[in-house]
């Protein structure tokens, strides 16, 4: 099994099934594409027919693209991790919230490009304000879930991992949403995995000029 991802310091949809393989100990081989970088995406996306975009998984002669997808695949894949929680109540709020994920979340995600290496403090606008506060009732619907442990359902998941680069912007922006999201925040930063990413994102020297340049440095 072979993952195709972007920059670790910058690409957010990477790591979302990055993670949710390395946490479930899921085995695969990963490509890391610097595609602002390089040609190499758009030669690949050509031959397998797919978006120039990554993360792609490949396995057994099938080529994926698309977090949520790839995190579906696998879940059918690997039953046995759970990587969707066993209550079908719970089940279907983490489903409706890694799709809000997927689709919503437009200011957050477009004044605040992912960067892990990034400590700053930026002006928080009207459109980032309403996505703090989603995420806000969001968890605290998922606070009301009977559960045991400290991610969204109890156990890490798809929906975890879905809202993974959320963790970074928020941490890294200075940005407040309540605590509950503090608590599930910092479990997030604790899991080994997240540490082994961070350290792979430290290391890497591509650099993304207009990423870097947003807000000011603390
Ligand atoms: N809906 C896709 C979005 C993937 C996406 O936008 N990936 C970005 C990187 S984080 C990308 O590949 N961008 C390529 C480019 O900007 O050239 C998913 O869920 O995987």
């Amino acid at each position: 099994m072979q993952l195709v991802i972007g920059y670790k310091n910058y690409s957010s949809w990477s790591l979302r099934p990055w993670l949710l393989m390395r946490v479930a100990q899921i085995e695969f081989t990963e490509t890391v594409i610097p595609f602002m970088h390089c040609e190499e995406l758009q030669e690949f996306a050509a031959v397998h027919q797919i978006p120039a975009q990554v993360p792609v998984l490949q396995h057994d002669g099938l080529t994926l693209p698309d977090s949520l997808a790839i995190a579906e695949y696998l879940a059918e894949l690997y039953p046995q991790a759970m990587l969707w929680p066993n209550n079908r109540r719970a089940r279907a709020q983490a489903r409706a919230a890694s799709a809000e994920m997927h689709s919503g979340f437009h200011a957050l995600r477009s004044a605040c490009p992912m960067n892990c290496r990034a400590i700053k403090t930026l002006p928080v606008s009207p459109g980032i304000q309403a996505d703090l506060d989603r995420l806000a009732t969001i968890w605290s619907r998922f606070d009301q879930l009977d559960k045991d442990g400290e991610f969204l359902c109890g156990q890490f998941g798809i929906v975890d991992a879905m809202f993974a680069p959320v963790m970074w912007r928020v941490r890294g922006y200075g940005f407040s949403v309540s605590r509950s999201f503090a608590r599930w925040s910092d479990a997030m930063f604790a899991l080994p995995a997240m540490q082994q990413w961070l350290a792979a994102a430290t290391a890497e020297q591509w650099v993304i000029d207009d990423y870097d340049k947003i807000g000011e440095t603390v």
